[in-house]
């Protein structure tokens, strides 16, 4: 069972009824003696002449089932990319869209005992109206990429819960839970059984419990001491465990203080792909070798872009101390002024945050990267922003905004910039303008607001191994140079807070064929896709080294 307010929607995604009426029973192929595949996992990774496939493909898994009366099923799915028709014993169960976050199907009555068939029709294919868009710069992994589970519960189970400390207090606890339906009266008990606390509740006429209570002396979670708290939840049939850390973040003038002290973010970019493999992350292991990578690096920050990644990988940031900005794939030019494209957005970011709420690494909800100032996209911008704060007052809100430039000034002044609480920008002095590395310390910045600023991308391409002076693109000298005189040049800002590199490892990037910055891979890795340290990255974990002495 995973917590999921599934309330949103009824169905806890973003559906397409039409499409779902249409098709609503299915004649099943004989799916027998064709090829298997690892699910979870992107077909692209799984077979050579799927490498660059985008498109459709029908996945079957037969199971076995013994469904008990009094006992409500679903069938839940972590995440598929990017549009899922899912049908069990040939009735269609419904639709959804959006390949990064979770949704679910009641089953109950449906499930048959004995054998069952559950299918699934998954479409990567990109449109223009979708979120994320056509046009990335990352692969566009297909099928079921995180796990699928089936889900039995009892009649009136917990469908949500919320455990956090109130916005801006170390010690006042607010607790909130919802049953599936409205039953009154149902008796739940909270234990947190190392600080000796139980409480009682019971259940009002809408099934809720809502309650803030104050509790001195936590010890508070931070990546120094990533502190978690068991917690049981129980009802009459359900006993929930889950590991939950209690810390405060906010933004005070142009500091950020996490648990009431200034910090620095000491971060790295990474994908949700494991560069081994060139696909998605799959196993614990896999997503432990990336953040355990960071961790090396002496990070204390991870942005996992550009879309909400797996909901083990946060759950690992939790208990390896790595705070975490988490996204939402509005990535360059989208369809701003349609209102389907905007409530898909909307949903994702909302099933991100119903996903993540509890997970103490989490700091920032991020609802962009570099849309484009041009665009028609502030009211877009401006909504998502609002429906994060509404949804969750307890974190930051950001996006990567836009830069221009003025002769040897990079000038921020994205009206977006007043809407969210940091400013956050990528720039690649040195890689795309501003000539070689020893030439970008010209620059000089003009920033608006007086609000932290956390860099959210720089960096340039480096192919492991090849080795020139600094002058000579794609040397990892080149890119280390980079590195060294991006340091003094953002060195240059006051409020510098926080700075996250692009990005930990090189990246599968065929889509964007460059013809000259680049051709099917990203290489601005900090390591090549075997996970071999380019020069840059020792000159970054200096910098980190100093930054933590200095913000001890
Ligand atoms: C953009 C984008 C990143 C990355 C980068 C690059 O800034 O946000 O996803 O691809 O470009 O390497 O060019």
């Amino acid at each position: 069972h995973q917590p999921y307010d599934q309330s949103k929607t009824g169905t806890g995604g973003f559906f397409d009824d039409k499409e779902q009426k249409d098709k609503s029973e299915l004649i099943e192929y004989d799916f027998d003696g064709s090829p298997q595949m690892n699910v979870p996992g992107d077909w692209n990774s799984q077979s050579e002449k799927l490498e660059l496939y985008e498109g459709t493909i029908w996945l079957r898994r037969k199971f076995n089932a013994q469904p008990e009366k009094g006992k409500r099923y679903f069938v839940y799915f972590a995440a598929v990319n990017y549009e899922a028709h899912v049908y069990l014993n040939g009735k269609k169960l419904g639709t959804h869209k959006g390949g990064f976050t979770p949704f679910q199907f009641e089953v109950t009555g449906k499930l048959k005992a004995g054998n069952n068939s559950l299918i699934v029709k998954a479409d990567n294919t990109r449109k223009p109206d979708e979120i994320p868009t056509v046009n990335t710069d990352w692969w566009n992994y297909g099928g079921i990429t995180r796990d699928v589970y089936l889900a039995e519960l009892p009649e009136h189970f917990i469908a949500d819960y919320k455990m956090q400390l109130e916005k801006g207090s170390n010690n006042s606890i607010s607790f909130s839970l919802k049953l599936a339906d409205s039953f009154a009266g149902q008796d739940v008990s909270v234990t947190i059984p190392e600080l000796n606390l139980k409480k009682d509740y019971k259940t009002d006429n809408e099934g809720k419990i809502s309650e803030v209570f104050i509790w001195n002396n936590l010890t508070l979670w931070s990546p120094e001491n990533p502190k978690l708290y068991t917690i049981n939840i129980k009802s009459a049939n359900e006993n929930i465990e889950d590991k939950i850390g209690f810390r405060t973040i906010e933004v005070q003038g142009d500091s950020i203080l996490l648990n009431g002290k200034s910090v620095f973010f000491r971060g790295i970019s990474m994908h949700d792909e494991n560069p081994l493999l060139q696909g998605r992350l799959r196993s614990q292991g896999d997503m432990r070798m990336m953040l355990q990578w960071a961790k090396d690096l002496n990070c204390n920050y991870v942005r996992l872009a550009h879309y909400p990644h797996n909901e083990e990988m946060i759950r690992l940031a939790d208990e390896m101390g790595l705070l975490v900005w988490a996204e939402v794939p509005v990535y360059w030019t989208i369809s701003w002024e349609n209102p389907v494209t905007y409530a898909n957005a909307k949903q994702q970011l909302t099933d991100l945050i119903s996903r993540d709420k509890n997970r103490a690494s989490v700091v920032v909800w991020s609802i962009g990267n570099e849309t484009p100032l041009s665009a028609p996209r502030l009211s877009f911008m401006s909504n998502l922003a609002e429906t994060a704060r509404s949804l969750d007052d307890t974190r930051l809100v950001a996006a990567a905004l836009e830069v221009h430039r003025e002769g040897n000034t990079m000038i921020l002044n994205d009206p977006l910039g007043e809407k969210i609480d940091l400013v956050s920008f990528n720039e690649y002095a040195g890689w795309y303008f501003g000539g070689v590395p020893s030439e970008i310390t010209k620059y000089n910045f003009n920033i608006k607001y007086n609000k932290p600023v956390v860099i959210t991308e720089f960096g340039g391409d480096a192919l492991g191994g090849f080795h020139a002076d600094e002058n000579t693109r794609w040397s990892e000298e080149y890119q280390e140079a980079l590195y060294k005189n991006q340091l003094i040049m953002l060195g240059k800002i006051p409020a510098l807070r926080g700075i996250i590199p692009w990005i930990l490892t090189d990246f599968r990037s065929p889509r964007r064929q460059h013809p000259v910055y680049q051709n099917f891979w990203n290489r601005k890795g900090l390591m090549s896709e075997t996970g071999k340290k380019k020069k840059a990255y020792f000159v970054l974990k200096n910098f980190y080294d100093q930054m933590q002495a200095k913000y001890k």
